[in-house]
C-alpha cells in the first residue's frame, strides 16, 4: 500500500505583545486554506502556527502594564487560540516558545552550533530595532532609523555571541539561484538575492541586558536572540532531536512556511543558514505574502485603526470573511481592506453569484418537480460549455493552488458559479416549465445546475469550511460522503432521485446601508 505524500505548512508564530488584527488573520487564514485544499486532494497534511512569546518587545508590554510577562502572555495567547478557533483554522498543533518541549530544542541547536565552532563570543556594538527585534549595523539603516519599519533604533553595546552567518553567504545564494521555488513570488527572491550580495554580517544572537528568553545553555546570564529562538518553532514542534521524533522524520522538511514580505529575510536567510549549519535540510518553499492596507496607512495600535477579526466574524459570518480575505489579496502584491469592499464581494460573489444561484435552483427543482432530480438525458445547446467549465476547473483550481495564487483558485471557482447563472438565462427554466413536451429537458437544465453547485461546494470547501455543511442537506446529499470528495469531481456523479430542499439564503446579501454599524 502506497502511503500519502507529506504536506507540511507553517504560519509565522505571532507575537503576543497585542491582539491579533485582520492582517494576522490573513496569513493564518491563507495557511488554512492550504493545509484543507492538500487535504481535500489527498495529502497528508500537518498545519502549524503558535506564539513567539519571548524577548524584550514582550517583556516592555508586560511591564508597562504591570504584569509579569508569563502573565501577560498567557492571557493573550489564550485570545489567539478563540480566534483561530472562530476562523475555523484547523491547525494541528499550537506551539509556544515558553513551552519545555520547545525550549529544549532551541538550546540543543544553540549548543551544536557552539560545539563546531559557528558559534562565538565578541563584543557586540550597533543598533537595535525591539519593535521588529532585529540588530542593524550602521550602514544599514536608513536616516539613523529601522530600515524595515522606519521607526527608531537603540544603540547597544553588549558582549554578545555571534553565529557565523557570513560564513554561509555564498552556499546560501547558491540554494536560491538553484531552487527557484524556494522563495516565492520571485519579487521577493531579487530582494533577497540582493541582500545577500550585498553583504552577510555575522548575526549577533544573544542579549544580557534583559532575561525574558530561552538560556545560552553554555551560558545562562545569556539569553538567546529571540529570532533564533522563534524560528526554531518549525521543528521543535516536531519533536526534532527528542526522544521520539517521528513527526520530525515524518513532515520535515516543511513544505511552506507561509509568512508576510516583513519577515521573508528571517525565513529565507537566518532560518536557512542556521539550518546549513546544523546539517538539517532546508525548507522547501518561503512564501512571502503582502501587505493588507488601510486607506488611512498600516493597521497599527498607535494610530488607533485596527480592524479586529472578531467584530467581522460577529457580523458577516466566518465563511464571508475568510472568503473576502481569500479573495482580495493578490498573489505577491498588497490589498486593500475597507468594509465598502468587503460587503461588496460577499453581495456579488457570494449572495449574487453562489447563494442566489444556489437558492433559486432548489427553489424551481421544489416547485416543478417536488423537489427530486432524475438522471439527465443527452446534452444539448449550452450545456457542453457549463459542463467543459465544471469539468476543468478542479485542474485549475489545484494548478493555481500550487502555485499559491489563492485568490486566482477562489476567482476560478466563482467564474464556475457566474457561468452556471447564465446557463439559466440562456436555457430559461422557467420557460420550459410552461411546455409539457419540455419537462425532460428542464430536468436535466435544473440538474445540470445542481451538478455544476456540488463541484463549486467541493472546490470551495477550503476555503469556506463550513459552507458544506450548509449545502449538503439542502442538496439532499448530506448522507452522501462519497460525493463531498475531490475524486467525486467526475461529471454526472450526482444520482437521479436526488431530493433537494429549499432553504433560507445561503449567504443573505447585506445592505450597503447598514454599513458602519457595529
Ligand atoms: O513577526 N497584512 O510576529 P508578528 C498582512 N513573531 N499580514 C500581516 C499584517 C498585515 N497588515 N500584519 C501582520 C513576527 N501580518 C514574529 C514571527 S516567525 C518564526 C516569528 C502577518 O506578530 C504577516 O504574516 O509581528 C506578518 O509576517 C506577521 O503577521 C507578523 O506577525
Amino acid at each position: 500500500m502506497s502511503e500519502k505524500k507529506t504536506f507540511y505548512i507553517t504560519t509565522p508564530i505571532y507575537y503576543p505583545s497585542d491582539n491579533l488584527h485582520i492582517g494576522h488573520a490573513y496569513t493564518t487564514v491563507a495557511a488554512d486554506a492550504m493545509a484543507r485544499f492538500k487535504k481535500l486532494t489527498g495529502y497528508d497534511v500537518r498545519f502549524l502556527t503558535g506564539s513567539d512569546e519571548h524577548g524584550q518587545k514582550i517583556e516592555r508590554s508586560a511591564r508597562e502594564r504591570g504584569q509579569t510577562p508569563k502573565e501577560y502572555v498567557d492571557k493573550i495567547v489564550a485570545g489567539f487560540q478563540h480566534l483561530w478557533r472562530m476562523l475555523d483554522i484547523s491547525n494541528d498543533d499550537f506551539i509556544r516558545t515558553t513551552e519545555d518541549r520547545h525550549k529544549r530544542v532551541v538550546q540543543r541547536i544553540f549548543q551544536k552550533l557552539y560545539d563546531q565552532g559557528d558559534i562565538y563570543k565578541a563584543g557586540y556594538e550597533g543598533w537595535y530595532c525591539t519593535p521588529c527585534e532585529t540588530f542593524w549595523t550602521e550602514g544599514r539603516l536608513e536616516e539613523g532609523n529601522c530600515p524595515d519599519c522606519g521607526r527608531p533604533v537603540e544603540f547597544m553595546e553588549e558582549e554578545s555571541y555571534f553565529f557565523k552567518m557570513s560564513k554561509y553567504a555564498d552556499r546560501m545564494l547558491k540554494h536560491i539561484e538553484d531552487n527557484p521555488d524556494f522563495i516565492q513570488p520571485v519579487s521577493r527572491r531579487n530582494e533577497m538575492v540582493s541582500f545577500i550580495k550585498s553583504g552577510l554580517e555575522d548575526l549577533c544572537v544573544s542579549r544580557t541586558t534583559f532575561d525574558w528568553g530561552i538560556p545560552v545553555p553554555f551560558d545562562p546570564k545569556h539569553v538567546i536572540y529571540v529570532w533564533v529562538d522563534a524560528l526554531t518553532n518549525y521543528i521543535s514542534a516536531l519533536g526534532y532531536g527528542e526522544e521520539n521524533d517521528d513527526l520530525y522524520q515524518k513532515y520535515w522538511p516543511a513544505d511552506v512556511h507561509l509568512v508576510g514580505k516583513d519577515i521573508v529575510r528571517f525565513h529565507t536567510i537566518i532560518w536557512p543558514i542556521m539550518l546549513m549549519a546544523a546539517g538539517l535540510p532546508l525548507p522547501k518553499q518561503v512564501v512571502g505574502h503582502g501587505w493588507l492596507l488601510l486607506e488611512s496607512g498600516k493597521m497599527s495600535k498607535s494610530k488607533g485603526n485596527v480592524v479586529d477579526p472578531l467584530v467581522l466574524i460577529d457580523k458577516y459570518g466566518v465563511d464571508a470573511i475568510r472568503y473576502y480575505l481569500l479573495r482580495e489579496m493578490p498573489y505577491g502584491a498588497d490589498a486593500y481592506y475597507s468594509e465598502e469592499a468587503l460587503v461588496h464581494r460577499i453581495n456579488q460573489d457570494l449572495a449574487n453569484d453562489f447563494g442566489n444561484l444556489f437558492n433559486r435552483t432548489c427553489a424551481m427543482v421544489n416547485k416543478y418537480f417536488k423537489g427530486r432530480l432524475e438522471a439527465p438525458s443527452l446534452p444539448e445547446g449550452p450545456d457542453e460549455e457549463l459542463i467543459e467549465l465544471a469539468r476543468s476547473t478542479p485542474e485549475t483550481v489545484e494548478e493555481l493552488m500550487n502555485r499559491r495564487e489563492i485568490a486566482n483558485a477562489v476567482a476560478a471557482i466563482i467564474r464556475l458559479a457566474g457561468r452556471a447563472n447564465k446557463y439559466l438565462e440562456e436555457t430559461a427554466p422557467w420557460a420550459l416549465a410552461k411546455d409539457p413536451e419540455k419537462q425532460d429537458r428542464l430536468n436535466t437544465v435544473l440538474y445540470n445546475v445542481a451538478e455544476a453547485l456540488r463541484f463549486a461546494t467541493v472546490m470551495a470547501s477550503p476555503f469556506m469550511p463550513g459552507l458544506p455543511g450548509r449545502v449538503w442537506p439542502l442538496l439532499g446529499i448530506e448522507d452522501r460522503p462519497e460525493l463531498h470528495t475531490w475524486e467525486s469531481l467526475q461529471w454526472g456523479k450526482l444520482p437521479g432521485g436526488t431530493v433537494l430542499k429549499r432553504g433560507e439564503p445561503l449567504f443573505p446579501r447585506i445592505d450597503p446601508a447598514t454599513l458602519g454599524e457595529a
